[in-house]
């Protein structure tokens, strides 16, 4: 691994990305994640069967939703995982910087790592103009609330296994990513950003941005969680229903 003491695993949650995933998976960087887990959410295009093929663990959620899948690979982690990388499964994301991700985390003191596409470059029409209002938009008001400056709500991200404890996440669709960057920046973890590269979707079809729909629910989802987050007491996460995974 990376560093003495770390053991890092992947978790790609995917729906119907059967043309991408496989590409995506022999794009990693070898040696440095033990587990790999792409969390199939019930496609219907042989993902997970490509996914097998390449040579990864497959997670099967029935119940949609990119959270729910996201949860459902956190509960296939091996014991000794300490840090989680979290990326899409339609190859928007580069692999090649999954290495720097990592590396910047184990370098540092660091809770939680955003690879953000505001600081990297995404490629043109990569990023809807409503995506990109969003993002600025949701980074201004956790600015704002918490003081904490975060630039995007990018889905290419690592995470200490202990502070994914303490955020006791709940969103289980669109909400997920940005409740882990608000209820990281009310707690007061230490959190940082990288630039990354982020590219157009080549294969399969967009669910969430490239669609009004998509879109609508996600920024709506994405606002309503900022609030909960906010209206929340400090200390609340520690409760002890919290879910230990
Ligand atoms: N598990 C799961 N994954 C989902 C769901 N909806 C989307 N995804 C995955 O989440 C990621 C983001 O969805 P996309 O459709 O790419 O959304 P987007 O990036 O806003 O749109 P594009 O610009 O078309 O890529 C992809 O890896 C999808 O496979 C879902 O309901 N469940
Ligand atoms: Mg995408």
């Amino acid at each position: 691994m990376l560093s003495r003491g770390e053991c890092f695993a992947l978790i790609i949650p995917a729906l119907d990305e059967a043309d991408s995933i496989g590409r995506e998976i022999d794009q990693l960087p070898p040696g440095i994640f033990a587990q790999i887990i792409v969390v199939d959410n019930g496609s219907e295009d042989g993902t997970a069967e490509v996914a097998r093929a390449a040579g990864v663990q497959v997670v099967c959620e029935p119940r949609r939703g990119y959270g729910q899948a996201c949860q459902a690979g956190l509960a296939a982690l091996q014991p000794e995982t300490t840090a989680v990388v979290f990326m899409d499964a339609d190859l928007s994301d580069d692999p090649r910087d999954v290495e720097r991700l990592a590396r910047t985390y184990a370098a540092g003191d660091w809770d939680l790592v955003v690879g953000s596409r505001v600081l990297g470059q995404a490629e043109p029409g990569s990023l809807a103009a409503v995506q990109r209002f969003g993002n600025w938009l949701t980074t201004r008001l956790i600015r704002w609330l918490w003081r904490v400056p975060f630039t995007d709500l990018g889905p290419l991200r690592i995470i200490s296994r202990q502070a994914l404890r303490r955020l006791d996440l709940r969103d289980r669709d669109f909400g997920w990513n940005v409740e882990m960057q608000a209820k990281a920046a009310r707690l007061g973890l230490r959190v940082t950003e990288i630039p990354v590269k982020y590219h157009r979707r080549m294969y399969g079809k967009s669910k969430i941005s490239g669609t009004l729909r998509g879109s609508a629910r996600a920024g709506v989802k994405i606002l309503w969680t900022i609030y909960r987050c906010w209206r929340k007491p400090p200390g609340a996460e520690n409760a002890p229903h919290a879910a230990h995974h």
